[in-house]
């Protein structure tokens, strides 16, 4: 949700970037849980542009300055595959406006980093997919980047958060998160800690395939949720993905269970009424069709075969930090209530189970697609 009060941005930030005009203000922007999000208006000649600016999470992000070489690099090239296609190149990926002076992708305010891309007018992003359509559009678009990252060249990119989307890692953290239980919460989400630990399989089959050359590395997004697509206001088409801070080497198993795990539930992560947690088959379909499109020509057979629980992965994982973060006592999430964090684990559960029920009817309409595309 945005809020229409304006903040105070610092002055060595609104002048440290190379914009023309004059800073006229700025609103929190957007709901992420990590950064600090902003939109900027500067005037130039009586005309009014647009710009994000992000205030990047350090201590999440712990070097900000390769994390935006990850960015400048993966842009330029998106771009330049946009001029080879005869599109247009602003609206098919972000650009990073540099900073006024050394050469930088980045402002550096005190120890606070700082980022701005140009606004991609005509554009909005959802939280919750309201239609099919929205559902492919959005799988479309990520499906897309992940074949037009496949030939970025250089060397491997930085690893913005090492072992991200490692599972395993992240469930040995959870079992030592529970046995210290620093903040004495144990006690008030053992079911749900229980549930999650009895889950521990599905942590394996991406960390194994990476590691045995079965699932292939390559660049990916790593936090495709439904809100990171940008869609265009008259057409409804995809424009381009945003929120690039984890683009890094991966699987696009990641990519495809995140914006499943975002994209086919009716659902805000924070919902309180578990009664309103379900899977629109509809959403799941159009997904798939939207991303296999775009993806099954560099897929692997086991990356295919890994579909029908492809949403489990990110459901599992994202729920799982959820609960680790609320046992440790809400240092990495953005809560605004003090259960958020549980709350949010019990609404991944619960889609975690309803998917699992699932399963049947997921892996038919994957064969369709399958057959259709193939
Ligand atoms: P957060 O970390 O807050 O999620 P995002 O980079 O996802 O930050 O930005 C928040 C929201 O702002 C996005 O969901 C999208 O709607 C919008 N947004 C981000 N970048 C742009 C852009 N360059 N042009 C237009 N809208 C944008
Ligand atoms: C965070 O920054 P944001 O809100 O897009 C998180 C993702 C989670 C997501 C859950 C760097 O994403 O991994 O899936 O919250 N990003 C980071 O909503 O940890
Ligand atoms: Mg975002």
């Amino acid at each position: 949700m945005n809020s229409i009060h304006h903040v105070n941005l610092p002055e060595g930030v609104r002048s440290g970037f190379l914009i023309k005009g004059d800073f006229l203000d700025a609103i929190p922007y957007g709901s992420g849980h990590i950064n600090d999000t902003f939109l900027v208006r500067y005037i130039y000649k009586g005309r009014a542009s647009q710009f994000i600016f992000q205030r990047i999470n350090h201590h999440v992000f712990k070097n900000p300055a390769g994390l935006m070489d990850n960015i400048k690099r993966t842009c330029v090239h998106l771009q330049n595959k946009a001029i080879a296609l005869g599109k247009d190149p602003v609206r098919y990926s972000l650009a990073v406006v540099p900073a006024r002076e050394g050469n930088l992708n980045y402002f550096l305010d005190g120890a606070d980093y700082w980022r701005a891309y140009p606004f991609i007018g005509q554009s909005f992003s959802v939280d919750v997919v309201e239609n099919e359509e929205q559902a492919y559009q959005a799988a479309r678009t990520f499906g897309k980047f992940t074949t037009l990252l496949d030939d970025l060249p250089g060397d491997r990119l930085e690893e913005s958060i090492p072992d991200f989307h490692h599972t395993v890692k992240r469930y040995n953290r959870f079992e030592e998160v529970i046995e210290a239980d620093s903040k004495g919460r144990l006690s008030s989400c053992e079911s749900v800690v229980k549930a999650y630990l009895s889950e521990r399989a599905l942590a394996n089959y991406v960390v194994e395939g990476l590691s045995n050359g079965l699932i292939k590395e390559r660049v990916t997004h790593n936090d495709t949720k439904i809100s990171n697509v940008l869609l265009d206001k008259k057409t409804g088409r995809g424009i381009c993905v945003v929120d690039l801070d984890t683009i890094m080497p991966g699987s696009l198993l990641y990519d495809l269970s995140d914006l499943v795990r975002t994209s086919t539930g009716m659902f805000e992560e924070n919902e309180r009424d578990l009664s309103k947690i379900s899977m629109n088959l509809s959403y799941f379909r159009a997904v798939m069709q939207g991303f296999l499109e775009q993806t099954v020509s560099i897929m692997s057979e086991a990356e295919i075969a890994f579909l029908p629980r492809v949403g489990q992965l990110l459901t599992f994982e994202c729920g799982m930090r959820f609960l680790t973060d609320y046992l440790e006592g809400d240092v990495y999430f953005r809560i605004h209530d003090e259960d958020e964090n549980l709350v949010r684990a019990k609404t991944q559960l619960k889609f975690l189970q309803i998917q699992q029920e699932l399963e049947p009817e997921l892996q038919q309409i994957v064969k369709e697609i399958l057959k259709q595309i193939h």
